[in-house]
This record gives structure tokens, sequence and C-alpha cells, in this order.
């Protein structure tokens, strides 16, 4: 900050301990907001916390400045994300020691419900639970959120459990960075077991796959073909298949099913380099078949963990999320370049009309780009 800019924007008077700037709101992790450490007449300026204090917070477990640092990674505010990034490479050494699992299935098979058993009968094992969702289109008002927070409302009131609803609106590219790195300051947190819900729309499914261990799919009985019902290819992802609302009269039908899909699997290549991918029925409702799903993770971690192939799979995971962040910078920075934003209408035109061939478009569109880049460097650093 230049002198000018302090003159212009005069400092408050304000008691020296209080010394309050403007920050990132609190209370956003579902929690009723802590008492205001900002004197009451003065709402609108929350606190900032600095990169020291959210570390501190998160290290020692404190929920506040979890739902806190959390925020902040989901904020879309360039100085934010300087921020949330020192955050997050401060707590790098303490993140990895988690099972991280995915959870999808179709809509209304108890996918809310079964995580609400089932993390309650983790957090009776002394587990920590962390629950996250990946839902691109979920709105600002975040509806479905409310509805699966009543839905897990044992295991929302745990202090052994947290509950962060989807990132809301942006790209489903923007929505799966947050959740990885709020992924992140979990683990840093000491939350052992991390639960991502997916809503199976569109490519949610192949996002959340690539950012955890285990993958479990969802289903039910009962609406006409089974295997008609879900895309082929999350049905290939799965590292287990669950068919809920076992119970009632559906209870032999979900054991026909079960024993379909097991048949099925058998012609599937796994997932997983040496897991068999397995089928079981559960009841959310009931409560049953929840601590046979820890038993098969538990085996799967056992396995793939001596195998290699539980490491082998997190170091490509981080590998490939690196490329798509370095895909989406460099698309996002040529597409927003002035020069190519006036030059892509014309071309755009004349490859369409068969007048430039399209690989010789591409071509000059990059060629432009790169000289654009050069000339900037060198006006950056020469001029
Ligand atoms: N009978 C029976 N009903 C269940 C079971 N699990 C969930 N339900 C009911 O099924 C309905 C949908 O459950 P949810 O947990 O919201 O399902 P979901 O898969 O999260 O649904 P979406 O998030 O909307 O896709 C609710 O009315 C539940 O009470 C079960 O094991 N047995
Ligand atoms: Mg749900």
């Amino acid at each position: 900050m230049n002198d000018d800019s302090r003159k212009k924007k005069p400092v408050e008077k304000r008691p020296s301990a209080l010394n309050v700037v403007k920050g990132v709101e609190g209370g956003h992790d579902g929690l009723p907001g802590r008492k205001a450490e900002a004197p009451s007449r003065n709402k609108t300026e929350p606190r900032q916390y600095t990169t020291e204090e959210y570390v501190k917070g998160i290290l020692s477990g404190d929920r506040v400045m979890l739902g806190r640092a959390i925020t902040l990674i989901e904020s879309n505010a360039p100085n934010h994300q300087d921020q949330a990034q020192e955050v997050l490479k401060a707590v790098m050494p303490h993140t990895g020691k988690s099972v991280r699992i995915g959870i999808t299935g179709v809509p209304g098979a108890g996918k809310s419900t079964l995580i609400e058993v089932f993390g309650i009968y983790l957090i009776e094992r002394k587990h920590k639970v962390a629950v996250m969702a990946v839902d691109p289109s979920s709105s600002l008002t975040k509806g479905s959120i409310l509805g699966d927070k009543t839905r897990m409302e044992r295991l929302s009131q745990a202090p052994e459990a947290f509950i962060r609803p989807s990132p809301s609106g942006g790209t489903l590219g923007g929505v799966a960075r947050k959740t990885r790195e709020a992924m992140l300051v979990f683990e840093a947190a000491g939350f052992d077991v991390l639960l991502v819900e997916t809503v199976g729309v569109g490519q949610s499914e192949v996002t959340v796959r690539s950012m955890v261990d285990f993958f479990l799919l969802v289903l039910i009985t009962g609406a006409g073909d089974e295997l008609q019902r879900i895309k082929k290819g999350v049905f290939e992802m799965a590292d287990m298949i669950i068919i809920n609302k076992a119970d009632g009269k559906n209870a032999v039908a979900a054991e026909i099913a079960r024993e379909e899909y097991e048949r099925a699997l058998h012609y599937l290549q796994p997932v997983t380099r040496g897991w068999a991918t397995c089928a079981r029925t559960t009841s959310a409702l009931e409560g049953k078949g929840i601590g046979e799903i820890w038993t098969v993770i538990e085996n799967f971690r056992e396995l793939t963990k001596s195998s290699g192939e539980f490491d082998k799979r997190r170091r490509e995971q981080t590998r490939d999320w690196l490329h798509s962040l370095v895909d989406e910078r460099l698309r996002d920075n040529f597409y927003r370049a002035e020069i190519i934003e006036k030059m892509l209408p014309d071309i755009e035109r004349e490859v369409m009309e068969g007048k430039l061939p399209a690989v010789q478009a591409a071509h000059d569109l990059l060629n432009t780009f790169k000289n654009f880049l050069i000339e900037r460097w060198t006006d950056n650093n020469m001029g």
C-alpha cells in the first residue's frame, strides 16, 4: 500500500486491542457463529485472521477456526486465495493420514441417511468423520443442503464429525478444487475418515472418483432393470456396491439384486488393481449392514496399502490434479487475452465456412497468444 491510498482511507479510531479489519466471514460451518470478536456496533467488519492463527486453529482441531479456514479456501477473492495457499502449505506435512471415501448413487437411494448411520458408527469407534459434498448445481440458497442437515441430524451435532455442504456455484472444476483443499484441511485437523457425497450429475462422479481412495455406489431395487438405471461408467468406477433399503418387503428382492450384481461384477475389470469389487445389502433405516461397509473398507485399505496401490493412486491423483490445474489456468489465460477475444470470432467464422482449416486456425491463435506473452514479458522486464 502506498502513502496515497493510506491518505484516502483514514484509519478509524478504535481501541487498539480490537483493531479489526475487513476479512473473512466466519460461522459458515453450520455451527452458530461464535460470539463476535469485533465490537458489536461494527458487525459488518469481521476480524481477519493471520495465517498462523488459521494454522494453529486447524492443527489443534478448533472447529470454529476449521470452518473459517474452509470458508477462506472457498472464497474467490484473490487475497483470500493467496492466504488460503499459505495456510495449505503450512498444514501440508500434517495431511494424508485418512481414508477418503466417495459415495454416489441414484437419487433417493439413501446416501444421506447412510452417511448419517455410517458416520455415527464410525465416531462410536473413535474416528473423526468429515462429510463433504460435490454438487456443482447447488445454489447459493443451499436448499438441498438444508435437507441433508436434517437427514444427518445426529451426525451434524456430534463434536467428532464435521459436515460441510458443497461449495456453491461455479464450475465442477472449481467446486472440486475447493473440496480437495478442504480435504487437506480436515486431515490436518485430525479427521481420519473423509466422506464425499456426489449427487451423480454429469461428470461429478468421475471427479469425485479422482479424489478418493474408495468409491461406494449406493443402489436400490424395485424400479425396473437394475443395471439400466445407472450409467455403466459409474458401475465400473465402484470399489463396492451397496443395495440399500434391504428391509421389510424389500429384503428378499435386495438380496437377489445383490447376487445379480455380484455375478455381473465378475465380468468387469476392477477399478482398483488387486481388489475385487463386491456387493452388499444394507438398511440405513434399520442400521443393518453398516459395520460390514467398514469391514470391507478396512480390508481394502489393508490390501492396497500392502500392495502399494493405495499410495500409488494418491500420488497419481495429485499429479493428475496438478495437470488439470495447469490446463485450466492456461485455457483461462488464453481465452481471456484481449487479442484472442478480438481474433476469435472471425477465425471461428472462417473455420465454420470452410475457408480456413481448423488446424491452421488453432496454430495461428496459439502463435498469436505466444507472441502476446513474449511482448508482455518484454514490457515487464525490459521496459
Ligand atoms: N425403507 C428404507 N428407506 C430408506 C433407507 N434409507 C433411506 N431411506 C429413505 O429414502 C429416502 C431418501 O433418502 P436420502 O438419504 O435422502 O437419499 P439420498 O440418496 O441422499 O437422496 P438424494 O440426496 O436426494 O439423492 C428418505 O425418505 C429415507 O428415509 C432404508 O434403508 N430403508
Ligand atoms: Mg442426499
